[in-house]
C-alpha cells in the first residue's frame, strides 16, 4: 500500500517533467520558426510607372545588365503603350490605331534588357521618338 503510493508519485512526477520537456520544445521550435526580416532586396525601384499627365516616372530609368525592368500603369485616364526607339520593344503594337488595345492598369509590361547601353522609348499616343513628349529611357550598366 505504502509502495503503491511512492510508484504513483514518482510517475507523475515523470508526467510533469515530460509535460515542461514538450512544452520548452514548442517554444524552441517555435522560434526556429520565426521569420527574420531581412537587410536585402531594397535597392531602389523595380517598375517605371505611367502617372497621370502623360509621363513616365522616373524618366531616367538605371537598370543593371540582366534586370527585368516593369512598366507599371496607374493613369487610367489616357491610353499608353510603351516603345522603344530602336524598336526593341512594344507593349501594345495596335494601340495606335485602337486605344481599346493600350496598356491596360497595373504591370502590364516587362522587358529584360540583357546589355548595356541606353534605351530610349516613348508612348506612341502622348510623346515620339527621340525623347518627346511622353517617353523616357532605361540607362543599363
Ligand atoms: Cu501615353
Amino acid at each position: 500500500m505504502r509502495r503503491l503510493f511512492h510508484v504513483t508519485a514518482v510517475a507523475g512526477a515523470l508526467v510533469l517533467a515530460l509535460g515542461a520537456c514538450g512544452s520548452q520544445k514548442d517554444t524552441g521550435f517555435n522560434k526556429l520558426s520565426t521569420p527574420k526580416a531581412t537587410g536585402g532586396g531594397g535597392g531602389g525601384a523595380t517598375e517605371i510607372k505611367l502617372v497621370t499627365g502623360n509621363a513616365f516616372s522616373p524618366k531616367t530609368f538605371n537598370a543593371k545588365v540582366g534586370q527585368k525592368v516593369t512598366w507599371d500603369n496607374t493613369d487610367t485616364q489616357q491610353p499608353h503603350n510603351v516603345v522603344s526607339d530602336a524598336g526593341l520593344f512594344n507593349s501594345n503594337p495596335d494601340c495606335v490605331n485602337d486605344q481599346t488595345k493600350c496598356m491596360a492598369e497595373g504591370p502590364q509590361f516587362s522587358f529584360t534588357f540583357d546589355k548595356a547601353g541606353s534605351y530610349p522609348y516613348y508612348c506612341q499616343i502622348h510623346g515620339s521618338k527621340g525623347g518627346n513628349g511622353m517617353a523616357g529611357v532605361v540607362v543599363v550598366a
